[in-house]
């Protein structure tokens, strides 16, 4: 039996970094709220644990705002658009929380282990973590147990040696991983997360949710599958009903967002859902993937989501080139396939937000007028579209192939933006069609979209990203219309 060393309580404090636009997100932090509940019904010692949270991408405070930092054990959590300010944060700990050990998880600590020790990270924790936060919080940092013994991490030795520990295996039942409980986060933070937005001409309090771990398409250019495998498991029905139910009694929400990468593969628990939406007054979105919307029994369930609140469906589109779809999406993609959901979708009464890529290694002015072409057709059934620049995370299949042609430096990760856009640098990462065809496709397109809004939508919704947060909107804005004039040509 390991005898107990800790007296005094710990005191833990997790980081979500600011991303490289500085823009705010105001979503809750899932894995914060999934490791810390995990925690709070598993952990052996909660009791003498106590949590704070500091989330950055809020732009309320910064890590320099607060003045005492000793913590014990200080978390990061990245993706690649954060990885630049957890170097910063990294160093800034180094001075000012010597003794603190600095932990760092989520996709880019997974994807890039050792770059993210080489900050000034003690640990790394690859892929799912509630299993592994658990464990090095109880048998490491309160028991003093050996650190090679926990799986799933990654951490250099006092000689430099690296150690990759035993790989971690996924939680089979995800309902056994608690519902978030969100007196974890700040009542300011609350605040925050379930504010009154205006958005597709509404005003909405949002909840969020996740009803699924992974995805088992393999979209050339995603991060996805290096966290979860393209194995797919989901909550249960009730399990998500309960979750509902919670964020509609205690924060009156109005719209629910749901952010599983495709929510649309298991029908039967949608129409269990459905049931139970159709008895709120619930407005709400969701992810889809093409081929999923297209079986022949999902045109019943798209009536039935329409009836229990359907808003708006997402679709991943990225090019209407047929090479190009089915390059970046595999096989299974056709044109035949996009147009038939989304005439689908549309007789349904559901509104379809359409994501579009541009500047994908191979692709040609052809395949970048074919999309112009498609989205054009469309214009009408396409409520509202986002087009970015292909953008080449490390560990995807682009990675790879954009490596291989020098057309991406791991200097250039730290630059990648988080609107999928590099509004600031312009770059693209192709050499196969003209960086100038891409910006000027992408802002017609845009345009389209923007001009089809009424006015009212636009000034309002702006209005609420200034306040939000001033600076950086402004900093967009001002970029966006500067692009726009160098490469809008009226002529088009
Ligand atoms: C929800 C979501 C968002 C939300 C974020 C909500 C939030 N605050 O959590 C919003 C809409 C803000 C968002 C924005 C963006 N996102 Co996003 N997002 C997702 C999505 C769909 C789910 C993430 C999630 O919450 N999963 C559930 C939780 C439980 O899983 P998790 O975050 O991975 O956390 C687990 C582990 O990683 C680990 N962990 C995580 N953090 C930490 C920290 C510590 C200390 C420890 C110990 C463990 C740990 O433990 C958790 C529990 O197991 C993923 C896709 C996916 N399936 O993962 C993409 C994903 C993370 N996003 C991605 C991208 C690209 C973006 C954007 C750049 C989008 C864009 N093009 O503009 C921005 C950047 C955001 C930023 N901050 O920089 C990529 C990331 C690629 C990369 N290499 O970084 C992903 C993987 C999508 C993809 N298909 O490629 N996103
Ligand atoms: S369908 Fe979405 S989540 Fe799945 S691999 Fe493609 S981009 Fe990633």
């Amino acid at each position: 039996m390991v005898k107990f060393v800790r007296e005094k309580p710990m005191k833990i404090l997790l980081i979500n970094p600011l991303n490289n636009t500085k823009i705010a997100y105001y979503d809750v932090h899932f894995a914060f709220g999934y490791l810390l509940s995990y925690y709070e019904k598993y952990g052996k010692y909660y009791k003498n644990v106590r949590f704070d949270i500091l989330d950055e991408c809020l732009n309320m405070k910064r890590l320099e705002d607060i003045d005492t930092l000793d913590y014990d054990i200080i978390g990061l959590s990245l993706t690649t658009p954060q990885f630049k300010r957890a170097r910063e944060i990294a160093k800034y700990l180094k001075i000012k929380a010597p003794k603190s050990t600095i932990i760092a998880g989520g996709v880019h600590s997974t994807l890039r282990p050792k770059e993210v020790l080489d900050i000034g990270v003690d640990i790394v924790c690859i892929e799912e973590a509630e299993e592994t936060f658990l464990e090095l919080t109880d048998t490491y940092f309160f028991e003093r147990n050996d650190l090679d013994k926990i799986k799933g991490i990654c951490f250099k030795r006092k000689s430099g040696e690296i150690v990759f520990t035993e790989k971690r295996e996924f939680i089979k039942d995800l309902d056994q991983i608690p519902h978030i409980n969100y007196n974890f986060f700040t009542k300011e933070m609350k605040k925050k997360y379930f504010r009154k937005t205006y958005d597709m001409g509404h005003f909405w309090r949002t909840g969020r949710i996740i009803t699924s771990r992974g995805c088992p398409y393999n979209c050339i250019f995603c991060s996805a599958n290096s966290i979860w495998h393209r194995k797919v498991r989901m909550y249960s029905a009730r399990h998500i009903i309960d979750d509902i139910k919670f964020l509609v009694e205690e924060y009156k929400i109005n719209f629910l967002g749901i952010f599983d990468d495709v929510f649309t593969l298991d029908e039967n628990r949608i129409y269990e859902l459905c049931k139970y939406l159709k008895t709120t007054n619930l407005s709400w979105s969701c992810n889809a993937r093409v081929e999923t919307v297209c079986r022949p029994s999902f045109r019943n369930l798209l009536k039935e989501m329409k009836e229990a609140g359907c808003f708006i469906m997402h679709f991943g589109f990225e090019s209407g080139s047929e090479r190009i779809m089915k390059f970046m999406k595999g096989e299974s993609s056709s044109l035949e396939s996009y147009q038939k959901a989304i005439d689908l979708v549309y007789k349904s009464g559901i509104k379809i937000h359409a994501f579009f890529m541009f500047g994908t290694q191979g692709e040609t002015v052809e395949d970048v007028e074919a999309t112009k072409k498609f989205v054009e057709k469309n214009l009408y059934k396409i409520y509202s579209a986002d087009f970015f620049i292909t953008t080449p995370f490390p560990g995807t299949v682009l990675w790879d192939i954009c490596k291989k042609n020098n057309l991406v430096s791991d200097k250039d990760v730290e630059k990648f933006s988080d609107l999928g856009v590099q509004y600031v640098t312009e770059k693209t990462y192709c050499d196969t069609v003209p960086k100038e065809v891409i910006h000027e496709t992408r802002y017609y397109l845009k345009n389209k979209f923007y001009s089809k809004k009424p006015l009212k939508e636009k000034v309002l919704w702006l209005l609420m990203r200034a306040i939000d947060s001033p600076a950086p909107t402004f900093r967009f804005v001002f970029n966006y219309y500067l692009r726009k004039i160098k490469y809008f040509r009226i002529s088009k």
